[in-house]
């Protein structure tokens, strides 16, 4: 049975909805501390949980017979830097718990980490898996930590964690919660409601960036690989890089009215300007045969389709 903590952020419930299709919808579990949709709550099981209160989450594995857990809680990146004391606890002391919780019950762990776990002295184009990790994002700092106490686990005990660093994911139907690759989601949104874009970061910045199927696959398919697959137990893993000028340009050739203007946010064109500008992969596509299938052109064909089905399901005009 598997649990996602923070399952309703960007990622959780569609991992949960490929999950739920392999090992039935009442063996995987959704937890956040908010309230969910009703269509979330309609979709498969759905319980409050709180990384923060141990107890409170040790009861839910027991009495729930939780034998992989994915931990999704964490504040993101800008968000981070807004709120440093909370990401802390958030993102430290939470994982903390699920780690502890995860060894006391020999669970298989999927901890999540990002192109923020780099800062501007890592390699940048490309930053390889094993590199010097100094980043300047709260987030960033948590995350590399994450990286360090599950592989201190796994090596000590034996904890079956696993980790994959995600590059910027770009989804259609749920909301980004990071604030820095964000604006690559809100581009296919205002092209196709008012045809203009503030871009918060410069034209050239260029980042690693995903399509959340893929996303969802690498993580379905890393937590299936065997561990005698494994030669690391954090990965890397690279779908493609654009810029705000490049996307903006393939969607022009789908909406040739989309006009983008550039005012630059200091806080987050710093942390941008601090992160890998690609990843090198070839760890993941060597170790447990990870491959993308989602390019530049093939993510915005597939976003605009997404975003235009949705606003004329919602009854909303469509540029
Ligand atoms: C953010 N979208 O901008 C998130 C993600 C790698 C970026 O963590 O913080």
């Amino acid at each position: 049975r598997v649990l996602i903590t923070g399952g309703l952020g960007q990622l959780g419930s569609g991992l949960a909805e490929i999950l739920r299709q392999q090992y039935g919808k009442e063996n995987v579990i959704l937890s956040d501390i908010k309230k969910p949709s009703a269509h979330v709550l309609s979709s498969g099981p759905f319980v409050y949980a709180d990384v923060l209160d141990y107890k409170q989450l040790r009861e839910l594995i027991v009495n729930n017979g939780v034998t992989w857990l994915v931990h999704y809680s964490a504040l993101l990146s800008a968000v981070g830097e807004a709120n440093v004391a909370l990401a802390r606890k958030i993102n430290i002391t939470g994982l903390h718990n699920v780690l502890d919780l995860a060894l006391e019950n020999c669970l298989r762990i999927f901890v999540p980490s990002t192109i923020g776990a780099f800062g501007p002295s890592s390699p940048r184009d490309p930053a390889p898996d094993l590199c010097i990790q100094r980043p300047q994002t709260i987030y960033g700092v948590s995350k590399v930590h994450g990286e360090l106490m599950g592989e201190y686990l796994h090596h000590k005990y034996g904890l079956d964690f696993r980790c994959l660093r995600y590059p910027g994911v770009i989804s259609a139907h749920t909301h980004p919660g990071g604030g820095t690759t964000d604006y690559a989601i809100q581009i296919f949104h205002d092209a196709l409601s008012t045809g203009r874009h503030e871009c918060y970061l410069r034209p050239d910045t260029r980042l690693p960036m995903m399509h959340i199927a893929d996303c969802h696959r690498a993580t379905v398919e890393f937590m299936h690989a065997p561990q005698s697959w494994l030669s690391l137990r954090t990965y890397n893993i690279d779908a493609m890089s654009f810029t705000p000028e490049e996307v903006a340009d393939e969607i022009r050739k789908h909406v040739p009215q989309l006009r983008v203007t550039y005012k630059s946010d200091p806080v987050r064109q710093m942390i941008a300007d601090s992160w890998p500008v690609r990843f090198d992969d070839s760890n993941a596509r060597r170790d447990w045969g990870w491959t993308p299938v989602y390019g530049l052109e093939g993510l915005v064909s597939d976003m605009l389709h997404s975003i235009r089905e949705k606003r004329t399901d919602e009854g909303l005009p469509v540029s």
